[in-house]
């Protein structure tokens, strides 16, 4: 059993240290947030995710989960922070890594082993991680302390079950960091453990896999496209097509949204000039919140005057999570394109765009999310733009009795158009 210190207590970090204190380690958790410490403390997670609470809750009670106001020297350093995207530059902000390196570096000795958890572009780990922690703590990586990369796998919305199944990648600067690394994984993962050559070959392939999927998305939202053009059913066309032994579109919808999928594609052109079919596959994904609009305007007979009720502002479905959301986009791009005709169901002004918002995962005080009943009413279409299980419940015949004109667009399938049909709906589907 080791001591570890978690640096970042989000998504990743926060369920990764309790994972380890659960399976006998001594965990230091350290986060830079005052106020999250402090939740944490009182026993808020602050996360939508199944089970995590009674996990945080097991490994604090246990005494092998210490939330700290500072990080302790400790045998190994994960550090699991974000990476922001700078959408402008079209770059990776690394601040928060390079402020987490040198925290680790202070209290380094020789002997412990850094682990990079945070997804980074290729070389990040060899590069600046290992030249902050090396200045900082006057140590050599590779003689004086182990140094690795292992990028997080998990799933949003099935996070706790993922860390301990998922295979990992561990590529450290050489074998002693690499079998020092894969030690501490081997102890919570049920998983294979694979060593990558480098930490620069574990950056890529965590970037390629999220790649993979972004551009097996944008295939799918072509294909959605294309088939409208045709006045075929994307979800039906698809579903026959995934019937061939090795075909396996994936499902369309409003956008790609989350913290990952948008972003880590574009990690790969930082020391690359080579990619073309990637940034194609990000404008195709993007776009689909313009195409979604088209639809809506071609189902109501253009936008001016209308009520709009967006339903799902999480970025997928299930989870509470908000970030690059393409249902948060629709919503802003229908609020800033069109010209509202009533009054907000808020009471608001004349002004107030006629564009409802409701999610029942996303609790977020900055958004005026209403209950379903509310975003409906006098509104003359619904477009669902969120898998979330609630919206395959709705009651479509007492939805209708609220609104100006029974429209809805589902971008995710997640309604039974035959049922919504019956009730009266004109229903179109991505
Ligand atoms: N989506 C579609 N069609 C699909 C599948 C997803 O439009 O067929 C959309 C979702 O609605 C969402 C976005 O794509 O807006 C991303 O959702 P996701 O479930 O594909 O992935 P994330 O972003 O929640 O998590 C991904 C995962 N990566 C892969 O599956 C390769 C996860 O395993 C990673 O750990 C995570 O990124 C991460 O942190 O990098």
């Amino acid at each position: 059993m080791s001591s570890i210190c978690v640096h970042g207590l989000g998504y990743i970090g926060l369920p990764t240290a309790a994972m380890l204190a659960t399976h006998g380690h001594k965990v230091y958790g350290y986060d830079t947030d005052r106020a999250h410490i402090a939740e944490l403390r009182d026993g808020e997670v602050g996360l939508d995710e199944p089970g995590l609470e009674t996990l945080v809750a097991r490994a604090v009670e246990s005494g092998r989960l210490r939330i700290v106001d500072e990080a302790p020297a400790a045998a190994y350093h994960m550090i699991c922070v974000p990476t922001p995207f700078d959408e402008e530059r079209r770059e990776a902000n690394l601040d928060y890594v390079a402020d987490a390196a040198r925290t680790v570096g202070a209290v380094l000795r020789a002997g412990d082993t850094v682990v990079l958890e945070s997804t980074v572009p290729p070389g990040t780990t060899e590069g600046r991680v290992r030249r902050i922690v090396e200045d900082e703590s006057g140590l050599t990586a590779g003689r004086d302390f182990g140094l690795a990369h292992c990028p997080e796998t998990v799933l949003p919305g099935n996070v706790v079950a993922e860390l301990r199944e998922n295979d990992r990648i561990v590529g450290g600067i050489d074998d002693r960091s690499a079998t020092a690394a894969a030690e501490l994984y081997e102890s919570f993962v049920d998983g294979e453990i694979r060593t990558a050559a480098d930490p620069t070959t574990a950056e890529f392939v965590k970037l390629i896999q999220n790649t993979a999927r972004d551009v097996e998305i944008a295939l799918a939202n072509e294909v959605a496209r294309i088939a409208h053009d045709y006045g075929i059913d994307s979800r039906e066309a698809i579903s026959m097509a995934n019937a061939h032994p090795r075909v396996e579109i994936l499902d369309p919808g409003p956008g790609v949204g989350g913290h990952c999928l948008p972003i880590d594609p574009w990690f790969l052109g930082v020391g690359s000039d080579s990619l073309d079919l990637v940034p194609t596959a990000r404008a195709v994904n993007d776009g689909m919140t313009g195409f979604v609009v088209e639809l809506l305007e071609e189902l109501l007979s253009g936008l001016d005057g209308k009520r709009v009720a967006v339903f799902g502002v999480a970025y997928k479905g299930n989870v509470g999570d908000t970030r690059m959301s393409p249902g948060l986009r629709l919503a802003q791009e229908l609020q800033h394109g069109q010209k509202p005709a009533t009054p907000a169901t808020d009471g608001g002004t004349p002004d107030t765009p006629g564009v409802a918002i409701h999610d029942p995962h996303v609790v977020d005080p900055t958004l005026q999310l209403l209950d379903a009943e509310e975003a409906v009413k006098d509104a003359h279409g619904i477009v669902i733009t969120a898998d979330h299980d609630e919206f395959g419940a709705l009651n479509p015949v007492r939805l209708r009795e609220l609104m100006a004109e029974p429209n809805v667009i589902d971008t995710k399938g997640v309604v039974d158009p035959d049922q919504w049909r019956d009730a009266g709906f004109e229903l179109r589907r991505v």
